[in-house]
This record gives structure tokens, C-alpha cells and sequence, in this order.
């Protein structure tokens, strides 16, 4: 990215390990390559193990998805609503989760998992952690648009019982995290009303993974 002229601000670190990247993305340029990417799979509310609908509308593209349903958690090569591959990944966004993963100090991300996530006021993403990718040197690279949420970390610091820690992030916000935040447990709280000129009453956001 120039040097000069750019909108966006220092990598901020939230805990060790995340990064926040504020206004890293082109919000404007992301929007084209989504509309696309949902017209080819379509965003869907996925079941969980124990019956329940997430609040969240989600699909995926790229070599692998991340899948939810009576079965449990897992990544899938395979749309299960189609029965065919997921899209492929558009080499922007590959590029924008590469440029901020190196610059948040890992070299060489190459992510084949991107989950994009579509809320809606009052919804929200219950504390999890991501354990289904095999290598966990390889940082997730997740990327804000629309609407601002009001994103939450769990510190567990043996001296301090569990504290967490909140960022609000807003259109363009990148964070990276990696490292000794890989296993932290995080969500998303229950999504506000709000507008955005381009997003509408929305928020996406997309996380990149190296998840095969
Ligand atoms: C979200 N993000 O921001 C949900 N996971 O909508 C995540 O669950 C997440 O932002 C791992 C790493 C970064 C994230
Ligand atoms: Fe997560």
C-alpha cells in the first residue's frame, strides 16, 4: 500500500498476539467481489450439534469451508446446500489477508479457508475458540465491513481469573490472530442497530484461515 495518502493507521496491539489494523480494507472494492461470491453460495444459517439455528447467515469460499450442523463443527471442500465446491477464493481478498497478516509480523500466510459472516442487529457469536485448523502457527486474518460490532477476547490469566478484553470494530478494520491469542476464546456481542451508507443495516466480516 503508498505511503503516502493511506487511510489507514499503525497496527494497534489488542492482547499479545492481536493485532488490530484500523482500516486496513477497501470496504468499497470488497463489496463487488461479495455480492458475487453469495450469488454463487448463497448465505445460509447453519445448525449446531446440539439443534440450534446460529443467528449468523455464513458461507465460504475457497478450497475449504467451515461447515456447521447436527454433526458438529468441521471444514468441508464441499458446499453441502449445492453438493458443489465452494467458489474460489478472488485473489484481492487473498492478497488483503496476506498484506495484513505480514504486516502484523507473519511472513508467508496462505490461506485456503475464507468464512464470511453476514449479521444483522441482535446478532451475535456466543465465545469460541477456533480449534479446527491443523496448524496453529498459521495465524486467521478476519476483516470487518459495515455496520460496528463490539468484538470480545478471553484473557486467561491465571492470576486474574478470566478477564475479557472488547475492541469495537468498524468498516475496514482488520485484525490478525496468531501466536500466544491463537486458542483465546472470542465472540462477537449482540450486534446494535446501525446504518452504513454501502452495507446497508449490516455487518460482514470475513475470516481467512489456513485450515488444510
Ligand atoms: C466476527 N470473528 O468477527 C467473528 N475468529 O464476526 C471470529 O470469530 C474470529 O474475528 C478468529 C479470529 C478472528 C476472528
Ligand atoms: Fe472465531
Amino acid at each position: 500500500m503508498a505511503e503516502s495518502g493511506q487511510l489507514w493507521s499503525d497496527p494497534v496491539e489488542i492482547v499479545n498476539g492481536m493485532q488490530l489494523l484500523p482500516g486496513f480494507a477497501d470496504s468499497q472494492s470488497l463489496y463487488t467481489e461479495i455480492q458475487s461470491l453469495v450469488q454463487q453460495a448463497p448465505l445460509r444459517h447453519m445448525g449446531t450439534r446440539r439443534g440450534f439455528t446460529m443467528s449468523v447467515a455464513m458461507t465460504n469460499c475457497g478450497d475449504l469451508g467451515w461447515v456447521s450442523d447436527r454433526q458438529g463443527y468441521r471444514y468441508s471442500p464441499i458446499d453441502p446446500d449445492s453438493g458443489q465446491p465452494w467458489p474460489d477464493m478472488p485473489n484481492a481478498l487473498k492478497e488483503l489477508a496476506r498484506d495484513a497478516a505480514q504486516l502484523a509480523g507473519f511472513a508467508n500466510f496462505s490461506p485456503d479457508a475464507c468464512l464470511i459472516n453476514r449479521y444483522v442487529p441482535g446478532a451475535q457469536m456466543g465465545a469460541h475458540q477456533d480449534r479446527n485448523e491443523r496448524d496453529r502457527t498459521q495465524p486467521i486474518v478476519s476483516v470487518s465491513l459495515g455496520i460496528p460490532a463490539r468484538f470480545f477476547v478471553v484473557i486467561d490469566n491465571p492470576a486474574d481469573d478470566k478477564k475479557s478484553v472488547a475492541v469495537d470494530l468498524s468498516d475496514g478494520d482488520v485484525v490478525v490472530f496468531g501466536g500466544a491469542a491463537r486458542m483465546c476464546s472470542h465472540g462477537v456481542r449482540k450486534l446494535k442497530a446501525g446504518h452504513d451508507p454501502l452495507w446497508g443495516e449490516a455487518r460482514w466480516n470475513l475470516t481467512f484461515r489456513h485450515a488444510g
